[in-house]
């Protein structure tokens, strides 16, 4: 079901099956949180915050390819497009691009009802000329656009690697249900993290000023809330690290106590050094990504990459179905 935005619509997190969901993912021999979790209000500014720090690179990595290559960017995926930013957060990669992309629409789409709601209402002062259709929904799920999304050159705008989060058989899944959307004249510009040295990887999920590790263990306390559950923040410890095997950067809470947690209809005992695990982060080779779209139904028109080839900015025409 759509949330389409407006102050009236409950929170996505209010939905009947969060509970039910979460319940089971805690309850599972190898317990997991979905990271679509880690996105309650202050996750989204820790999260802003982690943008911010020197060790994670991929937004300033990602944002200078946009500086570099704007132009022929914009020229290659074109002007007066439908412009549907899939994870919008504080909107503010798309915002950049507006200038050169001009945008007839722009729908930016997010699971953080409340934080995305601010920032529209933001840069609603600033760019009075762009209709604005924000959408309050979990996309990882399904992607039903609403009637008002104009379905004319349509182009969808997936920025930030957020593709790496999904394994690549669900990315995949993800980016046909994309394709599927785009029509007959769309495209999809995206922003996927290259494999690169280990090291750069383990510091930029294990901050030394220790954001990550608290953008991880709010992941906590939004379960406290969403299902009155009573994790003890103190006793769970980060780890983020890179796993050479699976090609991924994997983020886990480790349980630094045994301890009981309860919520609404349940609970668990956690071992001390038991692990839950919250988000993967997979990183591509060029060749990989590119073959991902390509699976999807889209053609790789163009790759644009940093100078240390760390991040690749793809524009991805959507085949003919
Ligand atoms: C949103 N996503 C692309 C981030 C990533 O790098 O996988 C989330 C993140 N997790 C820890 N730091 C950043």
């Amino acid at each position: 079901m759509l949330n389409a935005m407006s102050p009236a619509v409950p929170a996505l997190h209010d939905d009947l099956h969060v509970p039910a969901e979460l319940a089971a993912s805690l309850s599972a021999r190898q317990p997991y949180i979905s990271p679509k979790f880690l996105y309650d209000p202050l996750g989204s500014k820790l999260f802003e915050a982690i943008c911010e720090l020197p060790e994670y690179y991929p937004t300033r990595t990602e944002a200078g390819i946009f500086d570099l290559y704007g132009a022929e960017i914009a020229h290659t995926v074109g002007t007066g497009s439908t412009l549907i930013d899939l994870g919008a957060g504080n909107c503010a990669k798309a915002a950049r691009l507006f200038p050169l992309l001009q945008p007839r629409q722009y729908v930016p789409v997010d699971i953080s009802a409340e934080f995305l709601l601010d920032a529209v209402e933001r840069l609603r002062q600033r760019f009075r000329h762009i209709d604005m259709l924000p959408l309050g929904l979990d996309f990882s799920g399904s992607l039903a656009l609403p009637d008002d999304v104009r379905p004319e050159r349509r182009l969808f705008f997936y920025p930030g690697s957020s593709i790496g989060n999904f394994t690549p058989d669900e990315a995949r899944d993800f980016l046909q249900r994309v394709h599927a959307q785009c029509g007959r004249d769309g495209g999809l510009l995206i922003g996927i993290d290259l494999a690169k040295d280990h090291a750069v990887l383990d510091a930029a999920y294990d901050d030394a000023l220790g954001v990550t590790a608290a953008f991880n263990l709010n992941v906590l306390r939004h379960v406290n809330r969403l299902l009155d559950a009573d994790f003890d923040i103190r006793q769970w410890r980060h780890r983020g690290f890179y796993d050479p095997a699976q090609g991924r950067v994997e983020m886990h809470l480790e349980a630094q106590s045994a301890q009981q947690v309860t919520w609404r209809g349940g609970g668990r005992r956690f071992a001390a050094g038991e692990w839950i695990h919250t988000e993967n982060s997979y990183k591509y080779r060029e060749s990989g990504a590119v073959g991902l779209l390509e699976e999807a139904g889209f053609a790789a028109t163009r790759v644009w990459t940093d100078p240390q080839h760390w991040f690749a900015v793809i524009y991805a025409r959507a085949l003919s179905h």
